[in-house]
């Protein structure tokens, strides 16, 4: 026919250009500082283009990676108001699709970094299709906004300059802090371990995962990966696992059976505020 039906619809919009490599509007180097005080309300208003849960995608280009930050906690209020004040500028700068995840330990047990961050891995997947991960302390803020929050061709360490250890990497296998993990990097691993129990080792644990899967673990500059730790004392029921120097020789026999592929755990509540989503767990304790 040569007369056009009639509709309402709206033509469909341009498809977006892809978001760019180095991504206009960063700034660099940029003023950390925990002095002045935060409160929620503030970080709230700061943020007014995240939506519920702490998701965010760039209006104006196409992602390659949807990215769920991950974070261990328990008893960590304040800085998480740190952490949200600094991290959503910053990731909104870098053009990151992303999703926040809060995994907080629920009781009083020894606490578990790493099985909190399979849990993450887990439950993130539940809510979208991510194929990035990133792993986060809740008191790390990266000092320079060119350290981009996604994933990368091998499994990326992005803490590598932290104040507490004079702005260098403490040993060479060091892969603390903040990592990231695409999916499929994640799963050749078979994620974390869970039998970490208390401070120490897990995150050299992953590293010879990483190491013993022929990967190999990639950097920033690191006149750029540096980062400011909020000064804290040791939490309770977290103390050093004596264990973790026996454990770390073990990792290529424990790695196959212990991991995401064996990960128990029970949710007990999800809750979505405006800058996160928090997922609270029970996670059992040491045997
Ligand atoms: N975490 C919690 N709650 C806890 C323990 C750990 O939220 O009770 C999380 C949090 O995200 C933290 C991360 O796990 O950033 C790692 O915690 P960690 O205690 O293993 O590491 P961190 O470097 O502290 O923060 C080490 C002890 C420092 C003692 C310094 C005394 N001056």
């Amino acid at each position: 026919p040569s007369v056009q039906p009639e509709t309402n619809q709206t033509p469909s919009p341009k498809p977006l250009p892809p978001c760019p490599e180095n991504p206009p509007g960063l700034v660099g180097r940029l003023l950390i500082e925990f002095s002045s005080q935060m409160t929620m309300e503030r970080v709230q208003k700061e943020n007014p283009n995240v939506t519920e849960g702490g998701r965010y995608t760039p209006p104006d280009c196409r992602p390659r990676w949807k990215v769920a930050i991950i974070i261990p906690f328990r008893h960590r209020e304040n800085h998480l108001k740190y952490w949200l004040h600094y991290l959503h500028p910053i990731l909104r700068r870098q053009r990151i699709d992303y999703g926040i995840y809060i995994i907080n330990q629920l009781g009083e047990d020894t606490f578990n970094r790493a099985k909190l961050l399979n849990v993450g891995y887990t439950e993130a997947l539940k809510d979208a299709e991510y194929d990035c991960f990133i792993f986060s302390d809740v008191d790390l803020i990266p000092m320079d906004d060119r350290n981009l929050y996604h994933c990368y061709d091998q499994p990326r360490h992005f803490a590598i300059a932290m104040d507490k250890f004079g702005f260098r990497l403490p040993y060479a296998g060091y892969f603390g802090g903040v990592s990231g993990l695409s999916k499929k990097q994640f799963l050749k691993i078979n994620g974390f371990p869970n039998e970490y129990w208390g401070w120490g080792g897990e995150d050299d644990d992953i590293y010879n995962r990483i190491t013993l899967n022929g990967m190999k673990v990639s950097r920033p500059d690191v006149r750029i990966g540096r980062y400011r730790m909020i000064k804290h004392e040791r939490d309770k029921h977290n103390e050093p696992n004596p264990q973790r120097f026996n454990k770390i020789q073990n990792t290529k026999n424990t790695m196959k059976k212990d991991g995401i592929s064996s990960l128990t755990y029970r949710v007990v509540q999800v809750k979505r505020y405006p800058l996160y989503t928090n997922i609270s767990v029970e996670i059992g304790k040491p045997p």
